[in-house]
């Protein structure tokens, strides 16, 4: 066997004591990762949640702004508390495409585009026109038709003092299952 060329030995040298320095350091890595990763994971879906709230707020305050310049609930007939969501048919209203009932051509919703059909308005496809949440559906909305000031929470049927209930219907996208939804009164 040939011996080391006398040059080689402090390179072997290096990567004798290298190697497990670089061994230590990817066990602490992954463990610190493992520790910060959930954390890094909530602190997304806090912001997406918190996006998500904004938003229904926002769709609720348009809506508010429509009744008191037009004096009734964009697109509801009827005199009983009633739901609508953020589809193409209610955006339009808002966003003063639909001039029969926003004659006035009042913008009432600043509407981000959606990015790949989720949170924001969605520009192409059979959703066009619709607003939805970061999860990429529509935005549900019970509005005081009867104008009592009080409204049924869709998600436990406790009766709350206002006017506009708007909310996600969270990650699985059904409003029914209250505990991922997000309300913009909670
Ligand atoms: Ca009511
Ligand atoms: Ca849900």
């Amino acid at each position: 066997m040939k011996p080391f060329p006398k040059k080689s030995w402090p390179w072997v040298i290096v990567l004798a004591l290298g190697l497990p320095v670089v061994a230590v350091g990817l066990v602490i890595g992954s463990i610190v990762f493992g520790f910060l990763l959930p954390a890094f994971y909530a602190v997304q879906i806090d912001a997406v949640r918190t996006l998500a709230r904004n938003d229904a707020s926002q769709i609720a305050n348009a809506i508010r702004n429509f009744r008191v310049e037009y004096g009734h609930y964009p697109l509801i007939g009827t005199k009983e508390d009633a739901s609508v969501i953020s589809d193409e048919q209610l955006m339009d209203v808002l966003l003063a495409e639909n001039r029969e009932m926003n004659w006035r051509a009042i913008i009432f919703f600043e509407a981000k585009p959606a990015r790949d059909d989720r949170s924001g308005l969605i520009g192409e496809g059979v959703n066009r026109g619709d607003y939805v949440d970061p999860w990429g559906a529509p935005y549900h909305i019970v509005l005081d038709a009867d104008s009592d000031n009080r409204v049924a929470d869709p998600l436990d049927g406790d009766v709350i003092e206002t006017d506009i209930l708007a909310y996600s219907a969270g990650p699985d996208g059904n409003p029914a299952t209250a505990g991922d939804n997000v309300a913009s009164w909670k």
